[in-house]
């Protein structure tokens, strides 16, 4: 079966639309604010309760010293951040952080490391991981960079439920942002990930100095893949001193805002996750980002390096707004 028509058969089958243009996502995107915050309620409510978030929580198993190059990542080699570099933790120091987090009202544990793909021992100590956080009963996620279909199979046998891999950007702009990888190299490990019966999580960033035809074009990849990805994070670039990036203008809150409304509206029944950069929002920040359809965020401290929005400010929000984790 080519390509294309595998798309249209599971878009027959889903029911959902896999067949997005740029132009409709770029309408989308220019539509009066209220317009796209009243288009994108209508899908959530459709497939979602308006007021539950489903709340995950990160740990880096492996911190720094990344070979790959790119130039947002507090992680990378490439740049001096500062960053303290970790080996990879033990087992039972992960198991334990998720025993916490699970207590802390987290359903999902994503476990991430400093990676261009996974090797040798460390993938083995990694599934052990993720072997001792299913045990406990909570969701797992992974996000280890690049994959083989035999490691996303090793995966999947291990009890993982999702896989995080980020397109990022759009197709035009990713060289502009990494050179140690190719957009297709991302797109083929997520084609392994859905092979292998894992669950998707792929989103990207705003903020990398993209113009909005390349967010729309982001958005037109994961809309159009031939499943949507379960989970799709957008993350607000957290700048960070020592990379590439470290002085990129700050994108206008109202884009990022239309980011989400417009990853909503093109994937009805996807998890859209209000991810990286919540710290420095303000609460109406926040609230409409809901409001566009946000309903999965990252609680805790800590993202995997970067400071996360307080748990404080967090409980304090969601009872303003009546909102429940899921
Ligand atoms: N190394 C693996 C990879 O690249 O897939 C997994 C970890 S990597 C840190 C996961 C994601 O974090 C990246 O794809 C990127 O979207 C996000 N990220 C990294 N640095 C960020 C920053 N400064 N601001 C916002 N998001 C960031
Ligand atoms: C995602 O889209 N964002 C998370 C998670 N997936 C792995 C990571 C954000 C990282 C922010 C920078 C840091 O903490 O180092
Ligand atoms: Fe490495 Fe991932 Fe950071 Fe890129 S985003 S430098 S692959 S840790």
């Amino acid at each position: 079966m080519t390509a294309q028509a595998a798309v249209e058969m599971t878009a027959k089958d889903d029911g959902l639309r896999h067949d997005w243009s740029t132009e409709e996502i770029e309408v989308l995107f220019a539509l009066p604010f209220n317009d796209l915050m009243f288009e994108a309620q209508k899908v959530h409510r459709a497939h979602f309760d308006a007021n539950r978030v489903q709340v995950s929580r990160l740990i880096s198993i492996k911190t720094g010293a990344c070979p790959e190059d790119c130039s947002y990542c507090p992680q990378s080699a490439h740049y001096a951040t500062g960053l303290e570099k970790e080996k990879l933790l033990a087992v039972e120091e992960v198991v334990e952080s998720a025993r916490q987090a699970k207590e802390e009202g987290a359903s999902r544990f994503c476990m991430g490391a400093a990676w261009r793909g996974p090797k040798g021992d460390d993938f083995e100590v990694a599934v052990a991981m993720i072997e001792g956080v299913k045990a406990l009963g909570m969701e797992t996620c992974a996000t280890f960079g690049l994959l083989d279909k035999w490691q996303a199979q090793r995966l999947k046998e291990a009890g993982l439920d999702y896989y995080n891999h980020n397109i990022d950007t759009s197709p035009e702009h990713y060289s502009e942002v990494i050179t140690t990888r190719t957009f297709q190299d991302r797109l083929d490990t997520l084609d392994v990930v859905r092979d292998a019966g894992l669950h998707v999580c792929s989103g990207g960033i705003v903020g990398l100095g993209e113009t909005r035809t390349d967010r729309a074009r982001m958005i037109q990849t994961l809309a159009n893949m031939p499943r949507h990805p379960d989970s799709v994070p957008i993350n607000l670039l957290i700048p960070i001193q020592g990379t590439p990036l470290a002085d990129a203008a700050r994108p206008d809150s109202f884009d990022f805002i239309r980011t989400i409304a417009v990853a909503r509206i093109t994937m009805p029944k996807s998890f859209v996750r209000l991810s990286a950069g919540r710290e420095g929002m303000s609460e109406e920040m926040q609230s409409l980002c809901f409001l566009a359809g946000a309903n999965s965020v990252f609680c805790g401290q800590k993202l995997l390096t970067a400071k996360n929005a307080a748990p404080g400010q967090d409980k304090s929000l969601f009872g303003k707004l009546g909102l429940k984790p899921m």
